[in-house]
């Protein structure tokens, strides 16, 4: 029998949505010897799929899967800890994950195990289905790694601790390839029931510190909550502009009726966050900007799911700022309008 590489390593991460930023935190995670698990709907036992880093490097990931929810007439599914070694797990690439999760001890559960550790990182409007069935533990720790906000806000049992993930990194997805563009800047901190605007006064957890190790540019700062902010503005301008016009992110401010709209998004949105937290720095254009320009030639991802006429997060981020503007009692005409715009282009 072989023994997980510390204790902290013996819970394995579930991960809802194997897409590009999830497949990146599963590889980050494997790297500091921990076990993922993919959540699926479908039996799939094993996701393949590769992850190109920006040295060229190839990681094969091959992930365990198992069923979200068992389907009817299935066996239980069996805590990791009790499923045997069969390296299947064990075959990236990449360093292996220890054993952690994979020891041959322990009879099986006569019950699905609770989940303890789950990182969410599906497209925010799927969070309610994808959470569905999910046998989360009253004390589960959940990573959010989803852009906007408040998309698992009353999905998560009273005790779970709810983590923000907000990632600068930008991965494309190239058929069963994951091409990793620029891993950036990666800021944790606590989801909004702990903590308060702008202190992230919080500590982080334990296995921060293994997963920082592992993880390119991963922080967990002081003031998170402005730096999720700022993410959130940028997308709030960037993504329903290049949705709409079906451009890349850099001509939002080459073509100046682009950039008058972007000045109103990106005003409404920090009168908003001023009237929420005052030491909000306001003035969110400058960064709006550089962010555009620094990802001039990216297609962003409302762009992507409007040209695969697909549902957008738009409800999770301008619709978050309009939710928060409702009930202070702050109009946000330009939000409102291009909210709508979006929506009417929703299948
Ligand atoms: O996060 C993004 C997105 O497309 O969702 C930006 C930063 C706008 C990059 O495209």
């Amino acid at each position: 029998m072989t023994k997980p590489a510390s204790p902290d390593h013996a819970e394995p991460w579930y991960l809802l949505g194997a897409g590009n930023m999830g497949l990146l935190a599963a590889h980050y995670l494997r790297r500091a010897g921990f076990t993922v698990i993919v959540l699926r709907r479908d039996s799939t036992p094993i996701l393949e799929r590769t992850l190109i880093l920006p040295d060229g490097d190839r990681v094969r990931l091959q992930l365990l899967c198992e069923r979200a929810t068992p389907a009817k007439g299935a066996k239980p599914r069996q805590h990791p800890r009790a499923r045997s070694n069969d390296s299947t797990n064990n075959v990236s690439g990449i360093p292996p994950a220890g054993s952690a999760g994979l020891s041959r001890a322990g009879p099986a559960p006569t019950r699905p195990a609770p989940i303890r550790r789950l990182v969410v990182a599906c497209k925010a409007p799927f969070s309610a289905a994808a959470l569905a069935g999910v046998p989360l533990a009253a004390d589960a720790t959940v990573l959010r790694l989803q852009n906007g906000l408040g998309s698992l806000d009353g999905r998560l049992p009273d005790g779970a601790r709810m983590i923000e993930v907000v990632s600068a990194s930008a991965v494309k997805r190239d058929g069963d390839r994951h091409r990793v563009v620029a891993e950036n800047e990666t800021w944790m901190g606590e989801g909004a029931a702990t903590g308060g605007p702008g202190t992230g006064a919080s500590e982080p957890p334990a296995w921060f510190a293994t997963l920082s190790a592992h993880w390119p540019k991963l922080h967990w700062p002081d003031d998170f909550r402005h730096r999720q902010w700022r993410k959130l503005v940028g997308n709030a301008v960037i993504n329903p502009l290049t949705g709409l016009h079906d451009v890349a992110n850099g001509r939002i401010f080459q073509d100046p009726a682009l950039a008058a709209e972007a000045k109103q998004l990106a005003r409404e949105a920090d009168r908003v966050f001023t009237a929420l937290d005052p030491t909000w720095p306001g003035d969110s254009l400058p960064g709006v900007r550089a962010l555009a320009d620094a990802t001039a030639d990216n297609t962003s991802s409302m762009r992507a799911d409007m040209q695969a006429g697909a549902v957008t997060e738009i409800d999770a981020i301008n619709g978050w700022l309009l939710r928060q503007a409702d009930a202070l009692d702050i109009d946000l005409p330009s939000h409102r309008r291009i909210i709508a715009a979006v929506k009417a282009r929703h299948p």
